[in-house]
């Protein structure tokens, strides 16, 4: 089986091209990564010259960059994860989210089509139902109501997906995942940042009053939901991918200082990010009750490997923490890392 990953050198399609040529002996794999900030080639370094793995530097906004990588030879799946990912960078400025996240969806379903592919996995988000109060999941019927510039992008992008399945039969699945931690995450994301910051001596930026809740899933049981939708899920259908596991901001700091050992000075409230949805959750029945998948790692091992991982490997982040990202990160939180104001994200 030849399958198109997009976006594969960043965090979670980084984890699927690990996990499927480490564990499905018959896929083939053409990762597609524009390779922009989030994307790292360090991500499968060790699987760089593994004769089933093959990575195209390539845009999927562009069609002139992807149609030969269409036309080469046939595909049988395409999943896509390339996207821009960073809700405070669409802040910023929501135009690279617009061009790769929807636009670029675009292009591979038409390409797609074209080229007769015969499955296209959408990877796609909670953030694209809005935000929940105290109560409530959110399930595949809820309805989009994305609030963040990259939210917006990823429910336009979806919504081209489902149009596709509506107007030509084309066979499309989407996935819409809560919150992933784990390695390779960009260290600008919630827990790869504190962990950093935590290790360099730097303070843990906590917006608002810190009781923002996630539903946290760790990056190996995304892939593997991945893989089951992609194998098995009804043309045309959307899944929810869940972890069960809630916490506010505020417990995912207390985790992570009781595992470093680090005082509850470490935490500095900051202003708060513009627009900032207040809770996520999912209800990720369909997917269990029909494909039999579940989370299989606990929070409690899941961060705390996630840790470990990062503590051992500072030769990976680093560096990202220097130049490019040095500078953003500057604009966002100011030079002492505690003066973020929210003005400063207009
Ligand atoms: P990431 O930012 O770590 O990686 C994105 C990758 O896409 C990078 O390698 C980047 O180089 C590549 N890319 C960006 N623009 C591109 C373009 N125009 N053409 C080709 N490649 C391009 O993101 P991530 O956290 O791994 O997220 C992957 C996908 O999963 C995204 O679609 C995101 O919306 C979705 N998602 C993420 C989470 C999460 O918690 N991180 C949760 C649910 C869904
Ligand atoms: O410095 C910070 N301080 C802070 O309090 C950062 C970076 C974040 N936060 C808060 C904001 C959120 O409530 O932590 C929470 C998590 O923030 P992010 O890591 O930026 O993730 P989030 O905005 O929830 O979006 C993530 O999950 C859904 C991914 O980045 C998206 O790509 C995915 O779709």
């Amino acid at each position: 089986m030849r399958i198109m990953v997009t976006g594969g050198l960043g965090f979670i399609g980084s984890q699927m091209v690990r996990w499927l040529l480490d564990n499905e002996p018959d896929v083939d794999i053409i990762n597609v990564d524009a390779l922009t900030y989030a994307g790292n080639p360090a991500n499968v370094a060790d699987y760089a010259d593994n004769s089933r793995y093959q990575w195209i530097h390539a845009s999927i906004a562009d069609r002139a960059q992807m149609e030969p990588c269409f036309a080469d030879k046939p595909i049988d799946a395409v999943i896509n994860f390339a996207a821009e990912s960073h809700v405070d960078r669409s802040i910023q400025s929501g135009v690279p989210f617009v061009a790769t996240n929807v636009l670029g969806t675009q292009i591979l379903l038409e390409l797609a089509r074209t080229y007769h592919v015969p499955r296209f996995l959408h990877v796609s988000t909670d953030e694209v139902y809005g935000s929940l109060g105290p109560n409530g999941l959110f399930r595949e019927t809820s309805p989009l109501q994305p609030n963040s510039p990259y939210a917006a992008s990823k429910a336009a992008a979806d919504l081209l997906v489902l149009a596709a399945a509506r107007t030509y039969q084309q066979d499309v699945v989407i996935t819409r995942c809560s919150n992933n931690y784990g390695p390779y995450q960009f260290p600008e994301k919630l827990i790869p940042l504190f962990v950093t910051n935590g290790i360099e001596g730097q303070p843990w930026p906590l917006y608002g009053d810190g009781r923002n809740v996630r539903d946290w899933l760790h990056v190996e049981d995304h892939v593997r939901a991945i893989w089951a939708v992609l194998n098995s899920g009804k043309s045309g259908q959307i899944y929810n991918i869940g972890g069960h596991t809630e916490k506010s901001n505020w417990e995912i700091a207390e985790d992570l200082r009781a595992i470093l050992g680090l005082p509850a000075s470490v935490i500095v409230p900051v202003p708060d990010r513009l627009g900032h949805d207040r809770r996520y959750a999912m209800d990720a029945q369909k997917i269990t009750k029909e494909l039999g998948w579940e989370p299989r790692i606990a929070w409690e091992d899941g961060i705390a490997s996630t840790v470990a991982w990062y503590q051992q490997h500072e030769d990976w982040w680093r560096p990202l923490k220097t130049g490019a990202y040095r500078e953003y990160y500057r604009q966002q939180y100011g030079e002492s890392g505690t003066t973020r104001a929210p003005s400063a994200s207009r």
